[in-house]
């Protein structure tokens, strides 16, 4: 796990409060906002407010944080009102097309129709 701020690091920065971002949910290790650039009518980022750059550098050690991330999204896509369902992606390096390397979980939802597949 990597665990110091980035200077470099958009995200750490929102998480810092160094540039602003639309927040809907935080808690001691996950920060929520909204997606500058958003695909579907709900476009939320879910993150972990500690640097780490992408899933490949997970190991066994981060189970419980990561496993505690994919809980906050739930309640953030629920508390979105996305209770008909939605999409949740992470992209992971250059192939995964991953632009911001902190790892972060995409929540795609609202509308009525099943979200396009992108
Ligand atoms: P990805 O390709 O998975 O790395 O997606 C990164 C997303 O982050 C992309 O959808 C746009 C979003 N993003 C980039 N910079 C900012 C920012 O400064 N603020 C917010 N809210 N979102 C950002």
């Amino acid at each position: 796990m990597t665990t110091q701020a980035d200077p470099n690091c958009v995200f750490c920065k929102i998480v810092a409060g160094e540039i602003p971002a639309k927040k809907v949910y935080e808690d001691d290790e996950v920060l929520a906002f909204h997606d500058i650039r958003p695909v579907a009518p709900v476009h939320l980022l879910v993150i972990p407010k500690h640097h780490i750059p992408s899933t490949k550098e997970l190991t066994d050690d981060d189970a419980g944080w990561m496993g505690r991330l994919m809980v906050a999204a739930t309640k953030v896509a629920l508390a979105a009102g996305c209770a008909d369902g939605w999409r949740t992606i992470i992209n992971t390096g250059r192939i995964g097309r991953q632009e911001v390397m902190h790892l972060h979980v995409h929540l795609l939802g609202g509308g009525n129709e099943p979200l396009p597949i992108m």
